[in-house]
């Protein structure tokens, strides 16, 4: 199955003629080839969307809606397809994507189809001056969105969506190890009649078609998830040219849990924002601090729910973790796992690698449990984005607080207790971009997504990622 490019509306070989392998996580198997685009296809993709943004820039809202609409309706209709292209890609259960990336995907368009419609600027009067400002949000032009491998059209959309709703036109690069259902978005645009050049999808390596993307003079932003070394690299090479830079990046998020939460929601919960997704999720609460008094039995009560979890074949019903994204992926994640001895701690679940019958050459880890002895070891440190947890124990809110902010990422915390003056101390000290109190994961796409410290800059989401797209230019008229 070879993959081309998506440009100006249609299907295209790399000019230069490179391909990659693209494997399948759940088997090992390669399945098929994406090219490994170069800066010539950057540049055919810029000219493509340059040339198609005067026109898409002064459609109507109510057209580009529409065209938005249709696309989310297109994904609907399409979710099997999508939902079976996404798990054999990723190695994530199929059912998974089913409930919740291939939906998503369809709601990233029809929120910002909504929300595009609803967008408005400010005015402000000058009393005494006799004069009256506005803000006009205008498109910026040509923009560009460079998506991750653990939540691949979920991520991939939730840029474009409101890129082309504010008036944008597109170079896209999916990762190259998950590129199949951004192909597919291919063919959804043309079918809902997007017209052509308004999404352009390049795919390749990040060092070349990534790095083509983040050079071109003319691109004039960057919205960006992905870890946070790229993310560093993406901003030292953007700076100079003065690109807008919208960069998600990693997290090492603390789960907080106190004695006087609603215990059988939290442990459900809690089993969810370890594993769900193979732990591959920037949002994952990889750092699970739980008060001393209830530490014996949660250790106790967590290692029994996980032991329940079936990892297996993405594509078998009963499956709950799939296969880890690829080979040096699980490379990466056991070689944490093996330090944890000489960093003093134990691991109390899994750790081990999973044949898996029919599928032995497919890249499973077992859920794990690791007990930390400090939160300053590289264990409760670094992102290891698997499915891999720690667990320690803590007496007072000043030392758990002191625990969950001491580390450089800032993205999301998970607090579990019934305090209400609690839950508010720890909104306001915790230092991350998004705070849930006795939840996980659970989205408005209204509200500003994002994270603080080494997590990223900027937010998306709601009106924040049609602000982003969009430049806000101030209008003086004096009357
Ligand atoms: O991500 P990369 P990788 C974290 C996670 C993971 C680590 C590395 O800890 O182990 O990052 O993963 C493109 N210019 N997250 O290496 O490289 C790349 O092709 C432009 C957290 O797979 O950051 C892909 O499309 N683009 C994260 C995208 O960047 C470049 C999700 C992300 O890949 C580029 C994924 C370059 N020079 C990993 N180099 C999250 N925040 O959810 C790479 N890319």
């Amino acid at each position: 199955m070879k993959l081309q490019n998506f440009i100006n509306g249609a299907f295209c070989d790399p000019i230069q003629k490179d391909w990659i392998d693209n494997y399948n996580p759940s088997t090992g198997a390669v399945y098929g080839s994406i090219p490994n685009s170069s800066q010539a296809d950057v540049a055919a993709a810029y000219k493509a969307a340059a040339g198609a943004f005067p026109s898409w820039s002064s459609t109507t809202v109510e057209e580009r809606s529409q065209l938005l609409s249709k696309i989310s309706n297109l994904i609907t209709a399409k979710l099997a397809i999508l939902a079976k292209a996404e798990a054999k890609d990723n190695g994530k259960p199929l059912s998974l994507a089913t409930a919740i990336d291939i939906p998503r995907a369809a709601a990233n368009f029809q929120f910002f189809a909504n929300a595009i419609t609803q967008f408005s600027s400010e005015a402000h009067e000058s009393l005494g001056k006799n004069a009256i400002n506005f803000t006009l949000r205008q498109p910026i032009g040509v923009v560009g969105c460079i998506s991750p491998w653990n939540l691949p059209l979920y991520l991939f959309t939730w840029k474009i969506a409101p890129a082309i709703a504010a008036g944008n036109c597109v170079v896209a690069k999916p990762s190259e190890v998950t590129p199949l259902t951004a192909y597919l978005l291919g063919e959804i645009c043309q079918e809902a009649g997007l017209p052509n050049g308004v999404l352009n999808i390049v795919h390749g390596l990040g060092k070349t078609t990534g790095q083509a993307i983040v050079e071109h003079p003319q691109i004039k932003a960057i919205s960006f998830t992905g870890g946070t070394q790229t993310g560093a690299h993406i901003a030292r090479v953007a700076a100079p040219m003065f690109k807008k830079l919208s960069l998600e990046l990693g997290g090492k998020n603390p789960n907080i849990i106190f004695a006087d939460c609603d215990y059988e929601k939290m442990l459900d919960t809690t089993v969810r924002s370890s594993f769900a997704n193979q732990g591959q999720i920037c949002l994952c609460g990889s750092r699970i601090f739980v008060e001393q008094s209830i530490y014996t039995k949660f250790k106790k009560d967590f290692i029994q729910k996980v032991s329940e979890l079936k990892v297996g074949n993405p594509f078998s019903e009963n499956t709950n973790v799939g296969a880890l994204v690829s080979k040096e992926h699980l490379a990466k994640v056991k070689s944490y796992i093996n330090t944890s001895e000489e960093q003093g701690a134990r691991v109390l679940f899994g750790g081990k690698e999973v044949s898996v019958k029919g599928c032995e050459n497919g890249y499973y880890l077992s859920p794990t449990i690791i007990e930390v002895s400090t939160n300053d070891c590289v264990l409760n440190q670094e992102e290891i984005f698997g499915p891999v947890v720690t667990i320690m124990p803590f007496s007072t809110e000043k030392e758990v607080l002191q625990y969950a902010n001491n580390v450089k990422y800032g993205l999301s915390a998970t607090l579990w207790t019934n305090n209400l003056n609690r839950s508010m101390l720890f909104s306001k000290q915790l230092q991350a971009g998004i705070v849930w109190v006795n939840t996980w994961l659970l989205r408005d796409l209204r509200t500003p997504f994002g994270g603080m410290k080494e997590s990223g800059v900027g937010r998306e989401g709601g009106n924040e990622a049609l602000r982003f797209f969009t430049e806000p230019k101030n209008v003086c008229i004096q009357y």
